[in-house]
């Protein structure tokens, strides 16, 4: 699919400042700029246009999940420079990627996103857990065509209570935390313009609603944690990799990282 902007302004940001550090810190969430150029933004959507066209019958667009295990082709994203100075503003400079997932919402069937912390989902399996997510939008994010909501704070939340969702067939996951523990006022809408993203820590509650709108809601999840949290397991769902992408191991040799492909 070709893309065409007519956002003249597309700036790209690269340096954090204090105050959006502090934010992030305070609040478990932090909405940002465009870190890629327009160039690079429109080959990645054209990248993920012909993934989603390959896609067979049985799965959804919103399930692509660890992409870059089987496209090195992304880490020209996830190890971007500039992707790497921005993170490390949040988690310092040694720096894995811990996980990667496209969620593309198709029009009007797109799949919810139940109330989650990302980090009661991944379990143990990280120690401790500490995970930034960047949100891209490859697609522009709207409470219209359903954009990512959060709740400021929920990052200090733990034991939080979890039931089954009760429409798996239109929700993306089949845990949410129960409805008592929500309290809904309280959120906020990130949307994004094509290019910008957001980020989130592993405890922020966030969601998403069903994409019911005419227009496309893609956003590729890029997931970074400092080389001091120790990766549990290989095996975990299936075979796992985590890649060393700036500085060095802080694990005293724990960890075991996948050689960064050729991309
Ligand atoms: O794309 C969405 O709506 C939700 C994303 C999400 O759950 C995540 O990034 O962990």
């Amino acid at each position: 699919m070709t893309y065409s902007n007519t956002d003249e302004s597309w700036e790209v940001e690269t340096t954090v400042s204090d105050e959006q550090v502090a934010f992030y810190k305070e609040n478990g969430y932090l909405k940002f700029g465009r870190i890629f150029t327009k160039a690079e933004l429109d080959e990645l959507r054209d990248y993920v246009d012909e993934m989603i066209a390959a896609l067979p019958n049985d799965k959804r667009p919103e399930q692509m999940d660890v992409p870059h295990f089987e496209h090195p082709f992304l880490f020209k994203y996830l190890a971007h420079p500039h992707v790497l100075d921005v993170i490390e503003r949040f988690i310092g400079p040694d720096i894995a990627l811990w996980s990667s997932h496209f969620i593309s919402k198709r029009t009007r069937d797109g799949l919810a996103v139940p109330w989650h912390q990302d980090g009661v989902y991944w379990g143990k399996i990280l120690e401790p857990m500490h995970v930034i997510t960047m949100w891209l939008a490859v697609d522009e994010s709207t409470v219209e065509n359903s954009c990512m909501r959060v709740i400021g704070g929920s990052h200090r939340l733990r034991d939080l209570y979890y039931e089954n969702v009760k429409d798996t067939a239109k929700n993306l996951f089949n845990r949410e935390v129960i409805a008592e523990d929500i309290d809904e006022s309280q959120s906020a809408d990130l949307e994004l313009k094509v290019g910008e993203c957001h980020f989130h820590e592993a405890f922020t509650l966030h969601s998403s609603s069903p994409n019911t709108s005419q227009k496309r809601r893609c956003g590729y999840t890029m997931r970074y944690m400092p080389t001091s949290c120790r990766f549990n397991g290989v095996t975990w769902k299936r075979k796992h990799h985590i890649y060393l992408l700036r500085g060095e191991d802080r694990t005293e040799g724990f960890n075991t990282y996948t050689p960064v492909p050729k991309f």
